[in-house]
């Protein structure tokens, strides 16, 4: 199967880090969302990066999607656990951590697209508001690393993007995440593997 990717997307390194748990060889094809000529848009409409190209051609997105496929070709109930309550946990904790990456992203996208002079402060503050309430809601009650699931596997990502995009700074307040993060990247080698790199 094919990934495309980007090397900076913490979307994309979930299906990497899924993929490698679940020991799914991925080809990473990376894409320019960018570049309206990229084959990208035609494989997802919406220009994001992760997208999954399957054997048969399927097109497969979003990250959350594409977990939850890889977890049935790995047999099912790997990532995204069998029991109803413990599979409604991860995804819950999976979306938590989306959200908290989705709410980054518009932050730099505003950032990125709009000059200075033109930065909407309430607008920032909005979503620095869900990332701040995320990141405090997963402190309050933190995952835990010996549980390799779409939720942890997500929550993982939005640390380290946390930590390429927005300097670290979440760590020092949040010492039992903080703590997490060290013990998900002490038994998923892949962790140090797809670090963001600019
Ligand atoms: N909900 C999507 C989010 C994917 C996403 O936001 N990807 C970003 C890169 S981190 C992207 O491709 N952005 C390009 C754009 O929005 O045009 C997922 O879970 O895969």
């Amino acid at each position: 199967m094919l990934l495309r990717t980007s090397p900076t997307s913490p979307f994309v390194r979930k299906v990497r880090l899924a993929a490698d748990w679940l020991n799914i060889p991925l080809e990473l094809k990376p894409a320019d969302t960018a570049d309206s000529s990229d084959s990208l848009r035609l494989e997802n409409p919406l220009g994001k990066v992760p997208v999954l190209i399957t054997d048969d051609g399927e097109t497969c997105f979003d990250s959350r999607v594409i977990l939850a496929h890889l977890d049935q070709v790995a047999g099912g109930g790997r990532i995204l656990p069998a029991d109803p309550k413990a599979r409604l946990a991860a995804m819950r904790l999976e979306a938590l951590a989306d959200g908290l990456m989705d709410a980054g992203i518009l932050v730099l996208y505003e950032t990125r697209f709009r000059p200075e002079d033109r930065h909407e402060p309430r607008w920032l503050d909005h979503q620095k508001g869900k990332m701040d309430r995320a990141v405090d809601a997963l402190e309050h009650n933190p995952p835990r690393a010996d549980d390799m699931t779409v939720g942890t596997i997500a929550v993982a990502c939005a640390l380290g993007f946390l930590d390429f995009r927005f300097g670290g700074r979440w760590r020092e307040s949040h010492p039992r995440l903080a703590a997490f993060q060290d013990a998900f990247a002490a038994r998923c080698p892949a962790f140090a593997d797809t670090a963001p790199r600019a």
